[in-house]
């Protein structure tokens, strides 16, 4: 398959469908649902879901051309073994992981909560990573089953722009994969992170990766 040309910032980016995979990052329940881990911690979920129907988009032209998809979802064991108690304890939440909410235990993996939003939902023989930490390489075998599928570019959606995307981004970029981050599939409980969080990827000529956003990477896959 011959290259494909991305439109992005802060230049326009070239991938080989055969070499790339789209990365969506936790869009649990848990984060973009009300009654989830993302709620109890103040958040106001509704400003994340904005981030599902451009996604969608964007998971059915990688459908289509066969690409490489991964999804992640960040969350623990039940007994919270591979949780570390600075997590548990962090920001005094009102509720804290493994408590019980509307969706089952708070990101808890095998509650309801912790799977994926149906719109977005895997399909079977997709990538399903199940991540304890921000970073979806920290303690995962993502890096292994990207390189031995030959893979080498990342198209990257999810929430939290500031969180676990650009966690993740980073923890690529210094493996050496190229990340390329859209913008409207990503989202950030606060606007002023989702500024910054896309900000801070592409500047000093890219110094993580590459901005761009659903209808450019559309655009670009179908071509
Ligand atoms: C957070 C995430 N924000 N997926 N997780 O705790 O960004």
């Amino acid at each position: 398959m011959a290259n494909k040309v991305m439109t992005a910032e802060p230049y326009s980016l070239e991938f080989d469908p055969k070499s790339t995979a789209l990365v969506i990052i936790d869009m649990q329940r848990d984060f973009v649902e009300s009654g989830g881990f993302g709620e109890s911690l103040g958040n106001d979920v509704s400003i994340l879901r904005k981030a599902i129907a451009p996604t969608k988009r964007v998971l059915d032209a990688c459908r289509k051309l066969k690409m490489m998809v991964v999804h992640t979802r960040e969350g623990h064991r039940p007994d919270l073994t591979d949780c570390p108690p600075s997590k548990m304890e962090r920001g005094q939440p009102k509720r804290r992981i493994g408590d019980d909410g509307s969706m089952g235990r708070l990101l808890v993996r095998g509650e309801k909560g912790h799977d994926i939003v149906p719109e977005l939902y895997p399909n079977p023989g997709e990538v399903v990573i199940d991540k304890p930490g921000k970073g979806a390489f920290y303690a995962t075998d993502l890096e292994p089953i990207l390189r031995n599928s030959g893979i080498k570019t990342l198209i990257v959606c999810g929430v939290t722009t500031e969180v676990c995307v650009n966690t993740t981004v980073r923890e690529a970029n210094d493996r050496g994969f190229n990340c390329v981050v859209l913008e409207d599939c990503v989202g950030s409980y606060f606007p002023e992170f989702q500024q910054a969080g896309l900000a801070m990827i592409k500047a000093q000529g890219g110094i993580f990766g590459w901005v761009s956003n659903s209808d450019n990477a559309v655009k670009a896959i179908a071509a």
